[in-house]
């Protein structure tokens, strides 16, 4: 059968004896489960692969370990059988099921058995979630393709090979480390050899639906865009694309290579941490049909922050590699996901950065289920050799289905593309390269590496050239634990070149659960909290930070650590131990992000009046939640995601109305952050959004005129710290913004000469003296400075 490529430069992207194009959604097609104890030979040698002369063993050789053969009588000589041999399960790691493969780097050849009676007109495929490091494949005793790389998904048409009946499945999995591989030799981790993820045999119709892409269009928050990809010979189709939640009934045609794209506007409940909106998705075909549940969010950055639909937001985040909770080994499971993504929710977290690679598909899963933000990337860690081509190549198809199989999943808004890479040239492009890829290839998240960073007279300085390239810096740092603790080092200043957003996505210190002493005692949990208790000032004084991950959730394996009693090959940097204890670091972090979250979750602050004399029924106080009111409107506190629903629009049907906010914030601080939307947003209706950042109390005046298309916002009486950024937004469908009026500017000019930046609307926004919020030229916009007069109403 053929497999049809999706864009052509994809196509560029393969090498020799790569597996074929992703199956997508693995978990909604018809699959039957290999997973369960399998057959093994531990091969260190390779024997069953080379003759003694290092010769490969061709097809149809008996000695060759993928014939699976025996002997036909009791006199042949066969040196292997996986018969009577040892078993390990699948999925999981071999270093952990067997203590003699603890340590084990080398070839375990696998073989499973199965039964398969496929159907007339069906097609057969065998899929591995994640095998580490190579992967050969054998069916039947003929090589049906292979595999590099120890963490993403592949698969092989198997309609011609399988046999309706008993069949053999070798595989042979090689996890020797080598100088040209991805990670390279050295490595912070156990390199753990294996079927790691599971193993599924997938039947498909003639003609079916392998893949498709479905989310925002980038700066959007109405405008659902992607493609659709059929495999088969039937390619020209009629597809539809159904959200029936949404209203969104879609249907497109194919062309000649079973590819089709669409676009349309869709009412939509965000997805959000506070609300993991998913929605059914149905896409069929005259020949196929699959369902998936797919949130849609917007993610975009602005300055030194990263807005989620359109609102600031700090990322509380945690490091996570891919570790069992309750067992040794590589977690594989939705039970392991759910264990550790709980920990996550229990530290307060509303992102998790999965290092070092992408992890299994439960955790992505259940991160949009469970609305946690997700940061995922490619194990480009350290020092890889950056100008071999084949490296290169091998990158860029681990990026490649890293993004792939996760690109419809809500939560994950960053594609991380290296960690702690040595700057040269080489590396450079090398990176360069692979950010335009991951950019083509999904155009709608942030791009982001982990960096290393400069120090010299008491600044910290993140200027790795490769910032240029990304849209938010990530920046491993160790202070406090790698050298001395030495309060004195968190006095210090971080810089940047880059006008751009930073996570912190690495910082941390190690300690042995449950050893207590004096905070100057390495390995102490007095030591790992002090670390902590001096790192959250510093973080707090960065001024372009937009999150942090500290490393990590729990202590894991690596055979860099083998300190005995301390470490005994583990990496201690856990705030739990790996038997599930948490230290007190792990509460100290929860506290913090409590903290952080009162001070930066603009969905926390409390409205304490809100009133409407022109309306005498509308009147709010205390919970935001609590509305009283004659008419309809949606009241958003939080700027787009706890907002309050009326049935009716309060706008529909009048000609004009006022409304009169009296807005205080319950507490003051530079650091709180308060949003507020009045209206609603679609069709003709309008939207009045607040921002603002400022000490004190404020107030603010609205008047809006509305459904003729002219609109006038009128604000007074700021109080804000000059040095803080707010921002009012008069957000129109259509029509012409005749005056934009806030404390200190004045704007003019048609909104048709703006380009809007969500979808179909457009924002007017104010930074101090400069416009912000626009992207694309303004051409006849005037910018007067003006001061205000409270009492003060321009009409149209
Ligand atoms: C790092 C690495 C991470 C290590 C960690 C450590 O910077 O990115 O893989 O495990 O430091 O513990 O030193």
């Amino acid at each position: 059968m053929k497999t049809i490529t999706i864009i052509s430069f994809l196509v560029a992207l393969s090498f020799k004896g790569y597996a074929q194009e992703l199956l997508i959604n693995v978990d909604n097609r018809t699959t039957k489960s290999l997973n369960g104890q399998w057959d093994i030979i531990i091969d260190p040698l390779e024997n069953g692969y080379y003759n003694f002369h290092l010769k490969e063993h061709a097809e149809g050789t008996k000695k060759a370990f993928f014939s699976d053969g025996r002997p036909s009588d009791k006199s042949e000589l066969l040196e292997y059988s996986f018969d009577t041999g040892e078993k390990l399960h699948v999925p999981g790691d071999w270093n952990s099921q067997k203590e003699k493969l603890l340590f084990y780097e080398g070839t375990v050849w696998y073989r499973r058995k199965f039964n398969y009676k496929l159907p007339e007109n069906k097609r057969l495929f065998i899929y591995f979630g994640a095998v580490n490091y190579e992967a050969i494949v054998y069916l039947n005793g003929k090589k049906i393709g292979e595999h590099t790389g120890g963490f993403t998904p592949f698969n092989f048409e198997i309609s011609d090979v399988v046999k309706q009946g008993e069949n053999s499945l070798v595989v042979k999995v090689d996890n020797k480390r080598k100088k040209d591989a991805i990670p390279t030799t050295m490595l912070d981790w156990w390199n753990y050899g294996g079927i790691n993820r599971r193993v599924l045999l997938i039947e498909e119709e003639q003609t079916f639906i392998r893949d498709y892409h479905v989310q925002l269009a980038k700066d959007s928050f109405n405008e659902i865009r992607g493609w659709i990809q059929l495999d088969g010979e039937a390619r020209q189709q009629s597809v539809t694309l159904n959200i029936a939640e949404a209203d969104v009934h879609k249907t497109v045609n194919t062309n000649s290579d079973g590819y089709a794209k669409f676009a349309m506007k869709a009412n939509l409940d965000l997805w959000s941490p506070e609300n993991p909106k998913l929605y059914p998705v149905k896409i069929s075909s005259a020949t196929d049909t699959i369902r998936d549940e797919i949130g849609f969010r917007s993610i975009q950055v602005t300055g030194t922050q990263i807005l989620l639909n359109g609102s600031p937001i700090y990322l509380r985040g945690i490091c996570l590699h891919e570790e069992a909770p309750t067992r040794e080994g590589r977690a594989y499971s939705h039970e392991d996901a759910q264990i550790l993504l709980n920990w996550a929710k229990e530290l307060n977290c509303n992102y998790v950065r999965l290092a070092h690679y992408p992890h299994n598909e439960y955790m992505t899963r259940l991160a949009d289920r469970m609305g946690l933000l997700v940061w995922s990337e490619i194990p480009v860690y350290w020092a890889l050799q950056w100008d071999k081509p084949e490296v290169f190549n091998n990158a860029s198809r681990q990026l490649k289905d890293m993004i792939s199989r996760d690109k419809n999943k809500a939560s994950i808004i960053i594609w991380s593309l290296a960690n702690e890479t040595p700057e040269s040239d080489a590396r450079n492009t090398f990176l360069h390269s692979l950010a335009k890829q991951a950019r083509l290839q999904d155009p709608t998240r942030l791009i982001s590496a982990a960096l290393l960073h400069g120090k010299a007279e008491g600044v910290i300085r993140v200027d790795d050239p490769i910032g240029e390239f990304l849209d938010v810096l990530g920046c491993n740092e160790y202070t406090g634990w790698y050298g001395d603790m030495d309060p004195e080092l968190f006095n210090v200043k971080w810089e940047t070149k880059y006008r751009k957003p930073m996570i912190m996505s690495e910082l941390g210190a190690g300690a042995l659960q449950g050893f207590h002493a004096d905070p100057d005692t390495r390995w102490s949990e007095e030591f790992q909290s002090n670390v902590y208790k001096h790192q959250f000032p510093m973080l707090d004084s960065i001024s372009f930070l937009s999150g942090i991950s500290p490393w990590i959730l729990k202590d894991f394996r690596s055979a860099r650590r083998p300190l005995p009693v301390f470490q005994d090959y583990y990496n201690r940097k856990g705030l739990i131990s790996e038997y599930g204890e948490k230290k007190d670091a792990f509460f100290l972090l929860q506290e913090y992000y409590n903290k952080k979250q009162r001070e930066k979750d603009i969905r926390l602050w409390q409205l304490k009046e809100f009133i409407s004399p022109g309306y005498q029924g509308l009147k709010i106080i205390g919970s935001p939640k609590i509305v009283e009111g004659p008419f309809g409107a949606a009241v958003y506190f939080d700027g787009e995601n706890d907002a309050y629903f009326l049935d009716e629009n309060p706008v529909q049907g009048l000609d004009e109305f006022t409304i009169e906010m009296l807005f205080k914030p319950e507490t003051g601080g530079d650091r709180e952050q308060r949003v507020l939307h009045i209206g609603s947003v679609g069709g003709d209706r309008l939207l009045l959004e607040t921002r603002l950042t400022g000490e004190g109390n404020w107030y603010m005046d609205s008047y809006i005129k509305s459904r003729d298309a002219h609109c006038v916002l009128k604000s007074s009486d700021y109080l804000h710290p000059l040095d803080q950024w707010y921002h009012m937004a008069l957000v129109v469908e259509k029509g012409t913004i005749k005056n934009y009026v806030n404390g200190k500017l004045e704007l003019e000019g048609k909104v048709e000469d703006l380009k809007p930046i969500y979808g179909g609307r457009t924002s007017v926004g104010v930074r101090q003296n400069k416009v912000f919020w626009f992207k694309g030229t303004i051409a006849s916009f005037k910018i007067t400075p003006k001061a205000l007069k409270g009492d003060e109403l321009n009409r149209i």
